[in-house]
């Protein structure tokens, strides 16, 4: 590791998407963007995503012009889907040895959420990264260019003394006005576009409960928001300039609390922008006077994840929300025109008996039935096991797993053993098995 200068002016600094190993639709690295932001202007910045240029391009733009520093964002780890499992982070570990044979004198400095949930890990496991930062880096990434030698001093910082690895304490989460705003000059979002592929960020931090969630262990529990009318100047810089049209709000939850939503919704209908969104939203407090205003603001389906469909099972998974408030925005979608509603459900919860698993599918049948075209994806799925989430202690009290069992281990096929589900209804795995037989059978015929 170099970059030994007695000042860090004019430094270049490389941020690179961690690629994902296989083709997916198009994310835009938010992240870096955002991290940009907050660089001082004098760095010489490049944000590059091998998941837009491929891997063997980023690695020859890399050898050809080696930066000082490269940012890393390890954003995910794996698919978090059982039945369209891949273990990214397989592959991500070849990527680091890549980039290091390239850049043997570059500082590698890595985050992300992915990264976040596994620091400590993640440096033992990948010893060409010579720095990490935990969670946001809003404020700690500019600090830790100007003090790369000297980490000790910043907190969030994971670095090495010898062949020790040291962790300098928890940060503190940054504030609105610290977050960096996405220089999206550095990197065209219009190839994103599709799917929603360009992120906007409304607020960070999630004050809900869900057990198997990392929000709250990545943002936080409180609600720290962006004022609307700067998030307006991002929609405007996006809609104006690189002339995106489909974005995705990436809170982990759009409509809390509502009236500040509200207030961001009125804003785009007065600013005229024409841009579609998509967003996750909770049932709870969602009435059709809010999915109108949603709809007539460019929203074209609305995603909720209520999980399961029972009070036990929405009680054990921590939900707020109740079987009535489920059913509530199933009325909303039927009366209201122009909303469609997608929802997402585990198969096998906590809580879940045969009785209420019968209940859950019969609603979604019904969803397709009477909603038709206003029913989007109504998708079943079971909770990857994460690290710092209450479903990790359920996961070993039920027998799930074990207290030694690896949450990042090093094969995909003992990843598969790492996602919840409910001992007593485990009949209910083996027809999960003929689901996602049936769900990749479709996938393949729509392929063709
Ligand atoms: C919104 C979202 C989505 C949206 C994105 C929409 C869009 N257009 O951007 C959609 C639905 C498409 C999506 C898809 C997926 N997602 Co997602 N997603 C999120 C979510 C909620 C927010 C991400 C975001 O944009 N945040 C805003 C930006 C500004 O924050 P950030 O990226 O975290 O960056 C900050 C820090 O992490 C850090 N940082 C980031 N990079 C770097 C780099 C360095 C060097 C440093 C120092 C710091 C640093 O500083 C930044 C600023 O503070 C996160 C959860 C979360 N709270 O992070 C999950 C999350 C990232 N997703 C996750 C997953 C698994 C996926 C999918 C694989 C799911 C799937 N099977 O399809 C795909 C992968 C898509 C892809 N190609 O990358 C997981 C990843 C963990 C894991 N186990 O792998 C997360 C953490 C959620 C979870 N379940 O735990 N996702």
């Amino acid at each position: 590791m170099t970059v030994d200068r007695s000042s860090s002016h004019g430094i270049t600094i490389d941020c690179i998407q961690a690629p994902l190993g296989r083709p997916e639709p198009l994310v835009y690295p938010l992240g870096l963007a955002t991290l940009a932001g907050s660089l001082p202007s004098h760095h010489a910045v490049r944000l590059i995503d091998p998941n837009l240029i491929g891997v063997e391009k980023t690695i020859r733009l890399i050898r050809d012009n080696t930066p000082d520093i490269i940012c890393l964002s390890i954003r995910n780890l794996d698919s978090q889907i059982r039945r369209d499992l891949f273990y990214y982070y397989m592959y991500l570990k070849t990527f680091i040895r890549q980039v290091r044979s390239v850049a043997p004198h570059s500082v590698i400095i890595a985050g992300g959420s992915g990264f976040s949930l596994f620091p400590y890990r993640i440096m033992v496991d990948n010893p060409d990264v010579d720095r990490g930062v935990f969670l946001e880096a809003d404020r700690i990434l500019p600090d830790l260019i100007e003090s790369l030698h000297t980490p000790e001093a910043i907190r969030g910082v994971y670095y090495r003394v010898e062949d020790r690895i040291v962790y300098t304490g928890d940060p503190d989460l940054p504030v609105p006005d610290d977050f960096g705003r996405p220089r999206y000059d550095l990197l065209d979002p219009k190839p994103y576009e599709a799917n929603g592929g360009v992120g906007i960020q409304t607020k960070r931090g999630c004050p809900l409960h869900c057990i198997y969630c990392t929000y709250p262990h990545l943002n936080g529990a409180c609600l720290r928001m962006v004022p609307v009318e700067r998030i307006i100047d991002e929609m405007k810089e996006l809609e104006h300039r690189y002339g995106v049209r489909e974005i995705t709000f990436v809170d982990g939850v759009f409509n809390i609390p509502t009236r500040r939503t509200e207030a961001l919704l009125r804003a785009k209908l007065a600013a005229g922008l024409q841009m579609r969104w998509r967003a996750w939203f909770t049932e709870k407090g969602f009435t059709r006077e809010f999915a109108e205003l949603c709809r007539d603001a460019g929203c074209p389906e609305f995603s909720f994840s209520p999980d399961g469909f029972s009070s036990t099972t929405l009680k054990a998974l921590g939900k707020t929300i109740s079987v009535e408030d489920i059913q509530r925005v199933f009325e909303i979608a039927r009366e209201t025109p122009g909303i469609r509603v997608a929802f997402n459900f585990f198969w096998n919860p906590p809580g879940q008996t045969l009785k209420t698993w019968f209940r859950m599918i019969r609603f979604a049948v019904r969803c397709k039935l009477i909603l038709r075209k206003k029913a989007g994806g109504i998708i079943f799925s079971n909770a990857r096991i994460e690290p710092n989430t209450p479903l990790h202690a359920l996961a070993i009290d039920d027998g799930v797993i074990d207290t030694g069992t690896d949450l990042l281990p090093e094969t995909a096929d003992q990843l598969k053993r790492l996602f919840y589900s409910n001992r007593s209804t485990r009949v209910l795995d083996v027809v999960y098995d003929v689901y996602s037989c049936l769900w990749k059978f479709r996938r393949f015929l729509r392929r063709k």
